[in-house]
């Protein structure tokens, strides 16, 4: 075994030479990758002993993409397009032996070996639309000549891995080789094609697979036509099915050339760059500053859920589904079996769209155990507090759980706003309270902001934060405040929004606006949704809003058939004239004076102040790191990946610009718009929030 460089080796047995990559945690194609690939190629070459070559990465992956580290630094040779043909150019043949995740420009390398083997484990994509890319290094041309272009664009527009037996089945592999003996069988695979003397298969050169689709634009269309709303206001996707069109309708060197063009052009835009960016950043949300790998974590084997709400019922699904069981708990057997009832439904609607199967409905709900005595809660390690967003209440609970959950036991609260550490004196063990804010549905949004309060103990911020990735969530701690990070931003935005439609602009304009930027849907289209009267009531009701007057009238949203919006049968949104005329109704009687609005000033009245307020947040430590934010804005509000997160959209607009505005706003409106420090001192010294 001899090194080629810090993480290649060369070694040869027998007449098979075997090129080792060794570069953790992923073996990403870095400069180092990409030398030690085409150097070890080339020595093959060059050794008269040797008659065919293998290609192997140690660690858990075989290469699992291009360095994402590297994008938007200056690219070092070998560049990967080189290597590339230093392995499809070879005059021995050249086998790819995978496992793990051959994913991105690790997958592109495979595919320019003559031959793949892979371990039954191992699993194949090309992800790149997940960063606002397409491949680039020859995915949109060579995956369509093996699986046509159909099942290659069904791939390269999911960014879903696939495994090695559909590979097998889809003639992406040539041989499965057997767990754990990786090395061994591709060694004699590569003897076998020496002794067969098999040819040099280079994927370039086939055709049987497009043939039968060129001529027909009509297949494009179709697919464009299908993934038109997935990919709203996406630039890469349909680059994506023009290069795999490309490969059906072009010659293969001009076919890559455009793919790389395309490619480098993403590889330099903003939307690229935000998906980048969000990538590290959920990474890094999971790094707590005073948190050490070595910080001891409690046993989770059993968790209490109280409150069989839809907060709660959702709660409870993630646990179920991660294999945890629970107890829920509920004052009443009719909430008890209403809670059940939504739980069993959500899994059997998953069951109906083939992403559970019946069995796993069964195993779930068999891990889920009822009560309505509040002392079944004593055997949990967990106890999660769901009920009504009311602080006496969630007190009271909490008084009581504290005479019954074991010693150790962790006590969290789902509350959405309200002081975590007010709630965490009602008991004698502050350090083992915490808030776990889910977000709705609790069983589908990725976000949990992990609630640290004063004296939470470290092991317990420890323990949920390593709990957060095994139900399925991205953890982001935060700090007591109200509306800890993503509610006490939100309230910025739902401030301005409703200014907005008294000073003359409608809800119906504000959403468009909201809804075009990328955003699921606007404030309006949103409290429809959800329900204008939540914590509304009519025996205190005194029109003394616009959403008491719309929920005096019984336009109480969509349940209703009517709110800010009219609904038809298919619950489809139609503004409203009788809306519109409470609105001005109203802002007359308040003698607002009316005017036309731009789009633009509804767009930076209803996001600057939501950036700013995230600026306090960092400048009072209720947030980590920028990116925290960001990452709590795209798992929990739905803001388009494709602009990166607030915090870093402002360092997209410039802090300048976003400064500029909100003062020239302050001057109209007042000093709600009163830019945080941090962003005048960013501003000032031309930073960033990204590099704060
Ligand atoms: N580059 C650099 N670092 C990477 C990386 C990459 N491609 N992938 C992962 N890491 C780091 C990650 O930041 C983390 O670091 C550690 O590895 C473990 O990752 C030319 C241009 C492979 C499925 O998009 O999907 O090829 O936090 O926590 O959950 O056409 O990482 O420990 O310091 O995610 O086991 C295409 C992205 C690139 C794959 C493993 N490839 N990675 O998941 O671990 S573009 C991708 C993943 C491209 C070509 C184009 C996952 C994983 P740290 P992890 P995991």
């Amino acid at each position: 075994m001899t090194s080629i460089n810090p993480v290649a080796d060369y070694s040869v047995e027998g007449e098979v030479a075997i090129v080792t990559i060794n570069s953790p945690p992923v073996n990403a194609l870095s400069q180092g990758v990409r030398e030690g690939l085409k150097l070890g190629v080339e020595k093959a070459e060059a050794d008269p002993a040797v008659a065919a070559t293998v290609i192997l990465c140690a660690g858990r992956t075989f290469i699992a993409g291009a360095d994402i580290t590297e994008f938007g630094k200056p690219h070092a040779a070998p560049y990967l397009p080189d290597v590339l043909d230093a392995i499809e150019n070879a005059k021995k043949p050249v086998v790819a032996a995978i496992h793990g995740t051959s994913l991105g420009g690790g997958f592109e390398v495979a595919l320019t070996a003559h031959y793949r083997i892979a371990v039954p484990s191992a699993r194949f994509g090309l992800p790149e639309i997940k960063l606002g890319l397409i491949p680039g290094a020859g995915g949109t041309q060579r995956l369509p000549r093996l699986v046509g272009p159909e099942r290659a664009l069904d791939v390269i527009l999911s960014g879903t891995p696939f495994g090695a037996r559909d590979a097998k089945d889809w003639g992406v592999v040539d041989a499965l080789a057997e767990e754990g003996k990786l090395r061994e069988d591709a060694i004699a695979f590569a003897r076998r094609l020496v002794a067969d003397k098999a040819p040099l298969n280079k994927v370039r050169d086939r055709d049987e697979k497009l043939a039968p689709a060129r001529g027909k634009p009509e297949i494009f269309e179709a697919i464009r036509k299908a993934n038109a709303r997935k990919f709203r206001g996406f630039e890469a996707w349909e680059k994506a099915i023009l290069s795999v069109k490309n490969a059906v309708e072009l010659p293969f060197d001009q076919g890559i050339a455009e793919e790389r063009a395309m490619f480098m052009a993403l590889l330099g835009s903003t939307q690229s760059k935000a998906q980048r960016h969000l990538f590290f950043a959920e990474r890094a949300a999971a790094k707590i500053a005073d948190i050490g790998a070595e910080t001891p974590t409690k046993p989770i084997h059993r968790v209490g859920v109280i409150g069989a709400g839809t907060m709660g019922g959702g709660i409870a699904m993630n646990f179920l589904s991660a294999g945890i069981p629970v107890t829920l708990v509920e004052t009443s057997k009719e909430a008890l079996d209403r809670g059940v009832a939504i739980i069993r439904r959500n899994y059997e609607n998953t069951a109906k769209k083939g992403r559970m199967t019946l069995e796993q409905v069964v195993e779930r709900m068999e891990r889920l155990s009822l009560t309505l005595d509040f002392r079944a809660l004593a055997e949990a390690d967990l106890v999660i507090e769901a009920v009504y967003e009311n602080m006496d209440l969630k007190k009271l609970i909490f008084e009581k759980l504290d005479g019954v959950a074991k010693p150790g036991a962790i006590l969290a609260s789902n509350t959405s706003y309200l002081d975590v550490d007010a709630i965490a004196a009602t008991t004698k063990r502050p350090e083992d309270v915490l808030g776990m804010h889910f977000f709705s549905p609790a069983n589908v949004m990725r976000l949990l902001e992990i609630v640290r309060g004063a004296k939470t103990s470290k092991s317990v911020l420890a323990t949920v934060a390593a709990l957060a990735p095994k139900i399925g969530k991205v953890g982001v701690t935060v700090g007591v405040c109200h509306g800890f990070v993503g509610n006490r931003m939100l309230a910025e935005r739902q401030r301005e929004a409703g200014k907005l439609i008294l000073e003359g602009a409608t809800p119906w304009a504000v959403d468009r606006v909201l809804a075009d930027f990328g955003l699921p849907m606007g404030p309006f289209a949103m409290s429809d949704l959800a329900g204008l009267d939540i914590g509304w009531s009519a025996e205190t009701s005194k029109g003394a809003t616009i959403r008491d007057i719309l929920c005096e009238e019984g336009r109480r949203g969509q349940k209703t058939g009517a709110g800010f919006y009219d609904y038809d049968e298919q619950r489809n949104a139609k503004p409203s004239a009788h809306v519109e005329a409470i609105i001005r109704a109203f802002a007359a009687a308040k003698g607002v004076a009316q005017r036309e609005i731009s789009d633009a000033e509804i767009l930076e009245r209803c996001i600057y102040p939501l950036i700013n307020e995230g600026a306090k947040i960092l400048e009072e430590g209720k947030a980590q790191r920028a990116s925290d934010i960001d990452v709590v804005w795209v798992m929990g509000y739905g803001w388009p990946v494709y602009r990166g997160g607030p915090m870093f959209y402002a360092d997209t607009v410039g802090l300048k610009t976003v400064l500029e505005r909100l003062k020239d706003f302050q001057a109209t409106f007042g000093d709600e718009f009163k830019p945080a420090a941090l962003l005048e001192k960013l501003a000032a010294e031309g930073g960033t929030f990204s590099k704060a």
